[in-house]
Order: C-alpha cells, then sequence, then structure tokens
C-alpha cells in the first residue's frame, strides 16, 4: 500500500486538501475532531500513511500504532478526559467506512459511544 491513496478522505485532509478541525500533530500523525460526534469529545487519529486499517498499518511498521495511542492520550487529557475509549473498527462489517487507519477517541461520558 502507498503512502497516499488518491481516493482517501483521510489523505485528503492530511495533505491539506479539505478542512478539519485539528486538535494535534505529531510526526507520524495527526488528531482530528470527528465530523459525526458519537460523544461528547470525539476524535480520530489517523496515521499520515495510507494503510487501509490498523493491523495493515502495524505489519508495516508496529510503531505506527504506539504514535497513534500517544498522540490520542494527548489530545484527550488536553481535552480534559483522561478516562477514555479508543476503537479500530476494521472491516465494513465492524463499523469500518472509512479505509484509513484511524483510532476513535471518545471520552466525556459514562457511556461513550457504546454504538461504535
Ligand atoms: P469508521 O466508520 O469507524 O471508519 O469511522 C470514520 C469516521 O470518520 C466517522 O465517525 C465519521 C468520520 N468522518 C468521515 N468523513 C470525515 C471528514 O471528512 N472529516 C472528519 N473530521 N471526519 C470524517
Amino acid at each position: 500500500m502507498s503512502a497516499t491513496s488518491d481516493d482517501c478522505i483521510f489523505c485528503t485532509i492530511v495533505a491539506g486538501e479539505i478542512p478539519a478541525e485539528v486538535l494535534g500533530r505529531s510526526e507520524h500523525a495527526i488528531a482530528i475532531k470527528d465530523l459525526h460526534p458519537q460523544a461528547p469529545f470525539h476524535a480520530l487519529v489517523l496515521p499520515l500513511d495510507h494503510h487501509e486499517n490498523a493491523a495493515a498499518s502495524a505489519a508495516a511498521d508496529p510503531a505506527v500504532i504506539g504514535h497513534l495511542v500517544a498522540l490520542a492520550d494527548t489530545v484527550a487529557r488536553e481535552s480534559g478526559n483522561a478516562d477514555y475509549r479508543l476503537i479500530a473498527n476494521t472491516g465494513a462489517t465492524a463499523g469500518q467506512s472509512v479505509f484509513h487507519t484511524h483510532f476513535h477517541v471518545l471520552g466525556g461520558s459514562s457511556r461513550m459511544s457504546e454504538s461504535l
């Protein structure tokens, strides 16, 4: 899989070609607000390089998952959410709709979107 994919919405966000509310960045990842929040705090952390899901990113470079978890923890804590859920839907049947690796970071309530 290449570092970018032409028809990937998250690659266009990483490239700055469409707007997103950016919550944080690192050398390898970016954190944005989810367009359709499912919890009081709902961010997405995504790697700059395109792979279709977390397992594919891990296969290409296991350190990427560590970078994503670290950025998720930073943006969650910065927003006052030391307690949060991290979710990576993998495959359409599991609810994945954007096929560029991402973790949902959900916080701000005791339920934190059990529907995701
Ligand atoms: P999933 O269904 O698990 O693949 O999650 C994809 C999430 O991405 C979903 O919660 C909505 C969000 N999303 C889709 N398109 C955009 C976009 O253009 N901008 C932002 N900020 N989020 C998006």
